[in-house]
């Protein structure tokens, strides 16, 4: 499909923002929605809206079979072995939480390790900490080279016989940089430790296959991947989640409910306690069957196309600093920088009055930050829908503001 198609399909591009026509570059904190989502979800409303597995009734009948029916998209898309292996979540942040807790605390004890990376979204650090401080195990940190890869052999150096979890992003939201979670995965195993991939920056806009990668478990978020906010995925393998206990009690989780005992339904459902999110869940099945359409290689390839075009144009800006490899075969489709001494928020802000979208901040990685020696960056990240003129303003926007604060200091 041609870009001016794809564009076509994404609605909320079609507009002008402080008198410019918009130009998205936020995509790695959210996705835009193609109408193919958006007209999924208003159909569930208007046509099928009823509770999943209760009662007998035809649209109790439907909304099942479609929330199902997403599930299976899912399975497919991550190549998982069976749908007891695909848990609906709130988003990656849920899903990693529930491993900490389901897995991480129930296993762990003192003088056992879990390593992660400095370059971690909060969200794949607190939870640790948390599990750390309640089991007495240690967390560990596999460091980064100077560009901010990580390297097997920093990696085999701190895995060791006492790691029980390994537990790494496969594409940082920040440095772009692509990590070797399928070589890591292999260490792990080597050292009888389960591997967690923090897949929210890598499902949407590259194929996972779970098999292949051989994680024990992937977190990611349907918000990221053109589906709607407050739906993810949590996959886990099946001996493993047979083993671990729900985090959440309540309804449509259980089987038996006595007096002082209870017994759990069978996995996917034991961990989908209360009235799960429904129409989530078969809008992240429309985005699905849309990624699928277009192609995820398709995808992958765009981007490191727009990428790369992005990183020679940005990198003769006068007094640009761009982080992470240099190397656009090993980047995803985003770019974090720094601009002379011009605060990132300022940066957006200017960018913002030309109707350019970026995020400047953190990014939730103050431990990266501090790494990277900054508090914090701007960064555009691209989707399938970004174009190189996109680009293009991009770079004409930051020379305006580098003139704009030239003027004003
Ligand atoms: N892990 C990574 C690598 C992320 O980039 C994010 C969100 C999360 C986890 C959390 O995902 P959530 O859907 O549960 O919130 N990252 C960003 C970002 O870079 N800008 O805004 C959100």
């Amino acid at each position: 499909m041609d870009i001016k198609d794809i564009r076509q399909l994404f609605p909320i591009l079609n507009q002008e923002v402080n008198g410019q026509p918009l130009v998205y570059l936020d995509s790695s904190a959210t996705s835009q929605k193609p109408i193919q989502v958006i007209e999924a979800l208003e159909n569930y409303y208007r046509l099928d809206n009823s509770n999943v597995h209760r009662g007998v009734h035809t649209l109790g009948t439907r909304a099942t079979d479609a929330f199902e029916g997403a599930r299976e998209k899912v399975r497919k898309f991550i190549n998982a072995k069976s749908t007891q292996e695909v848990i609906f979540t709130r988003g990656t942040t849920t899903s990693l939480n529930t491993i900490a807790v389901s897995y991480g605390v129930a296993t762990l004890k003192e003088g056992d390790e879990i390593v992660i990376t400095y370059m971690e979204h909060h969200s794949n650090i607190i939870p640790w900490q948390q599990v750390a401080k309640r089991t007495g195990a240690t967390l560990k940190y596999i460091p980064l080279q100077e560009d901010g890869s990580i390297s097997l052999e920093d990696a085999r150096a701190t895995i060791t016989s006492n790691t029980k979890i390994v537990s790494i992003m496969q594409v940082s939201n920040v440095l772009g940089v692509i990590n070797p979670v399928k070589e890591i995965a292999k260490i792990a195993h080597e050292n009888g430790a389960v591997m967690v991939v923090d897949g929210a920056q890598s499902t949407p806009h590259m194929k996972i296959d779970v098999q292949d990668l051989d994680c024990d478990f992937l977190a990611f978020s349907g918000h990221k991947m053109c589906g709607p906010t407050g739906i993810g995925v949590l996959y886990g393998k099946k001996h493993l989640l047979e083993k671990m206990e729900p985090v959440e009690f309540g309804g449509e989780m259980i089987d038996f409910v006595q007096l002082y005992e209870s017994t759990w339904k069978e996995l996917p459902w034991k961990f989908e306690a209360g009235t799960p999110i429904i129409a989530g869940a078969i809008g992240l099945g429309a985005a699905i069957d849309f990624l699928n359409e277009i192609g995820l290689d398709t995808i992958a390839d765009h981007e490191h196309q727009l990428s790369a075009y992005a990183f020679d144009k940005l990198s003769v800006v006068e007094g640009m600093t761009i982080y992470g490899p240099k190397d656009p075969a090993s980047r995803a489709g985003l770019i974090t920088f720094n601009i002379d001494d011009v605060h990132p928020h300022d940066v957006a802000t200017v960018l913002d009055a030309e109707g350019i979208a970026v995020r400047a901040g953190h990014h939730c990685a103050q431990p990266l930050m501090k790494w990277l020696k900054v508090s914090a960056t701007a960064r555009a990240s691209f989707y399938l829908y970004n174009t190189e003129e996109d680009i293009d303003k991009l770079v004409r926007g930051l020379i305006k503001t580098k003139e704009y604060f030239s003027d004003v200091f």
